[in-house]
């Protein structure tokens, strides 16, 4: 081994220390010490001088982290004492029979002190410190014998390689579990969506698939944390009294724990507790099964003892199951608004998540594919928190002989008209526009929706009905109803056919913004049509707009801008805003004379570089409201360019083409001198 000079191991071991000390303030605590740009200066010190001295690098140092050689297999590890699993309470009733057996055991009436702990959805693990140096770290396997998979926690960084603190106990087992948090797990499934890969079924899966990795570096590619909840074996020259005080000696060596464990009296308090959780269940950034409860007193613990593989002391409390087994009974094609056919999976009824499913999303073609779904197939749906469910798996074990190959439709299930698939969408779509039933339903719904026409009283199923009835066929058609052929339409008395016709009336004093909204323009949503609202004040200006002139638009990119030029080349939408105008429909007409004299009328302007005084939201403010488009790049098109310190490509184009530019305090004093 070369000789290192004492001033390089000084600087080495600082260097250690700090950065170890800076990924526990990231990973354990949430909470930064340094900003990236010092955290990468000190690493990238810290790797020079492990290459300048190979033999210098100790066991905890950062770069020891990023994974080594695969392995061939795992080799196996014998836990010094088993790692027990928990009982199960499924109900107050069954935590109140876990209370009652502990007060019985202990023969004591006073009420029990718990500690409440999130049960995370995630792998066990075992990992061994000795004299505060992480040794290995082991799955929990059969409870008795585990995997090694200590090159693969190693790479966890909220997994400390050495024990910080005090007090360092001379051998340490934690316990605790390795979960991948929601972000990263719809993260690696879009991931995998985006190859046609293998998606996992759910966290809980991704975090053990991650962890079994054979190749270390895949493991540390996967955002992974661990949260430690026990202690296994444990020789120190002290020993905590109670569970809350070994949580926090853990805390203390440097572990993360859950952010919500808290120590409660009385069983009572054990199920406000669960209340309180099971309401914040799907805002929370990681899944949770349900809550572990443990009496806090060591002492009592040791008394209460256990019974087969899982301790008297503690019992997990079950959330409802976010997923379930059961069976596909069809696939129905729906059309969207835009032609879009989305597959609807008709299920046999399941309870999952907490309510009954009966329909999940297939979403398109390729996922049809992807799952190797057919009608007939076992499969396992997911419902986590509010998302739509989803089919995660089909278990192809349980496949009945008679499965059937799910066939997607060249023509509409509802207008026969033929189904395209443009290049490079997923999407299939009708081509029968207006032309189709269910386009038309949904359009009509949509212009009728709070955020658009905000149409009082007309629900998707009237819409649906008079579509059906043949008593409308567009959005123009609302304002020439036949109000006799509504009355006895179902839940249609004379009333609410009246107050129907005045809701109506009402919805045609709207904005420009909402009207537009409205209209059910592809990829134009609320805050779109603001903004071609602010931009050009009046729908005739829009529609005579070329696809060029929306992009010169901030957030307008060329989809946006390509449907709405196409929406308003097609002369069948046109001659339905014509009928709404004739009708009444209308606004307070160009919204820029309501801000004032507008020299600015026709002008485009583009914001670059740094601002001083002003924000560039108030310049851009100002600027509309003197009736400017404020534009993202620079084109011939282009009036004038306000380019502050930093600015670059588009002030060198302004140049490049002859265009106007001047500095913030130019535009101060331009503002400042307007009436
Ligand atoms: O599997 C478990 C998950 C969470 C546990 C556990 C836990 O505490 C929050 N605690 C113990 C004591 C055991 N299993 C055996």
């Amino acid at each position: 081994m070369a000789l290192i000079p004492k001033k390089i191991l000084e600087e080495y071991k600082n260097l250690v220390a700090e950065l170890n000390q800076h990924n526990h303030h990231y990973y354990v605590l949430d909470n930064p010490s340094v900003p990236d740009s010092e955290y990468d200066r000190q690493m990238r010190k810290l790797q020079e001088v492990e290459v300048s001295h190979p033999d210098i690098v100790t066991e905890d140092s950062p770069t020891q982290r990023v994974g080594g050689m695969a392995l061939q297999s795992f080799s196996q590890i014998t836990h010094g004492l088993p790692m027990l699993s928990l009982d199960n309470a499924f109900s107050d009733a069954e935590l109140q029979d876990f209370e009652r057996k502990v007060k019985d055991r202990l023969n004591q009436t006073a009420d029990i002190e718990y500690v409440c702990e999130p049960k995370l959805d995630g792998a066990a693990v075992s990992i061994l410190y000795r004299d505060g140096v992480l040794v290995y770290g082991a799955t929990r396997g059969d409870g008795n014998i585990g995997e090694d998979i200590t090159a693969n926690v190693r790479t966890i960084k909220s997994v400390p390689l050495k024990l910080q603190g005090h007090n360092i106990p001379h051998l340490l087992e934690v316990r605790g579990e390795i979960y991948l948090p929601k972000v990263g797990f719809d993260a690696l499934n879009e991931a995998a969506r985006a190859v046609g890969g293998k998606t996992f079924v759910n966290p809980r899966n991704a975090a053990a698939g991650s962890l079994r990795q054979l190749d270390s570096k895949v493991t540390a590619s996967r955002p992974l944390e661990m949260c430690a909840y026990s202690v296994g074996q444990y020789q120190a020259e002290s020993t905590p009294t109670t569970h809350q005080d070994m949580l926090q000696a853990l805390c203390g060596w440097g572990f993360k724990l859950n952010d919500y464990v808290e120590t409660v009296t009385g069983v009572d308090a054990c199920a406000d507790y669960y209340q309180r959780l099971a309401k914040r269940r799907n805002k929370l950034p990681y899944d949770i099964d349900g809550i572990v409860y443990k009496v806090n007193e060591l002492a009592l613990q040791e008394r209460l003892g256990f019974v087969a593989k899982a301790p008297r002391w503690a019992i997990a409390r079950k959330f409802p199951a976010q997923e379930e087994m059961t069976q596909l009974l069809g696939v129905e094609f729906q059309v969207g608004r835009t032609g879009a056919i989305t597959p609807v999976a008709r299920l046999d009824p399941v309870f999952v998540g907490g309510v009954t499913v009966s329909n999940a999303t297939l979403h398109n073609r390729d996922e049809i594919q992807r799952l190797g779904v057919r009608i007939g197939d076992v499969v396992i749906i997911r419902r986590a928190g509010d998302v739509i469910p989803q089919i995660a798996k089909v278990v192809l074990e349980k496949r009945p002989l008679d499965a059937e190959v799910i066939v997607f439709p060249e023509r509409c299930p509802v207008c026969q008209s033929s189904v395209q698939r443009n290049t490079g969408e997923v999407v299939a779509r009708c081509s029968g526009g207006l032309f189709c039933g269910a386009q038309i339903k949904e359009a009509i719904k949509h212009f009728a929706s709070r955020k658009a026409m905000d149409i009082d009283g007309l629900g998707d199923k009237l819409v649906e009905l008079m579509v059906d009835k043949a008593i409308i066929f567009s959005v123009a058609d609302l304002y020439e109803l036949d109000e006799s052929r509504l009355v006895g339409l179902e839940r249609m008395a004379e009333k609410s056919v009246a107050n129907l016709v005045a809701a109506i009336d009402v919805s045609k004093e709207t904005t420009l913004a909402k009207f537009l909204y409205a209209l059910g323009i592809r990829e134009v949503g609320e805050a779109t049509a603001q903004t071609l609202a602010n931009n050009f004040g009046a729908i005739e200006m829009i529609a005579q707009s070329s696809v060029e002139e929306l992009l010169e638009i901030d957030d307008i990119g060329p989809v946006v801008a390509r449907h709405i030029a196409n929406f308003f080349r097609n002369p069948d939408n046109l001659s339905i805003i014509e009928a709404l105008r004739n009708a009444g429909v209308k606004w307070p007409d160009i919204d820029l004379l309501s801000q004032g004299a507008q020299p600015l009328k026709g002008q485009t302007w583009v914001l670059t570089g740094g601002m001083q005084v002003m924000s560039r939201a108030e310049a851009k403010d100002a600027l509309q409201a003197l009736g400017a488009k404020v534009a993202s790049s620079v084109s011939a098109k282009t009036s004038q360019v306000v380019a502050g310190p930093g600015a670059g490509s588009k002030l060198t184009k302004a140049e490049k083409l002859g265009i106007a530019v001047m500095d913030e305090a130019e535009l101060m004093a331009f503002l400042s001198a307007q009436p």
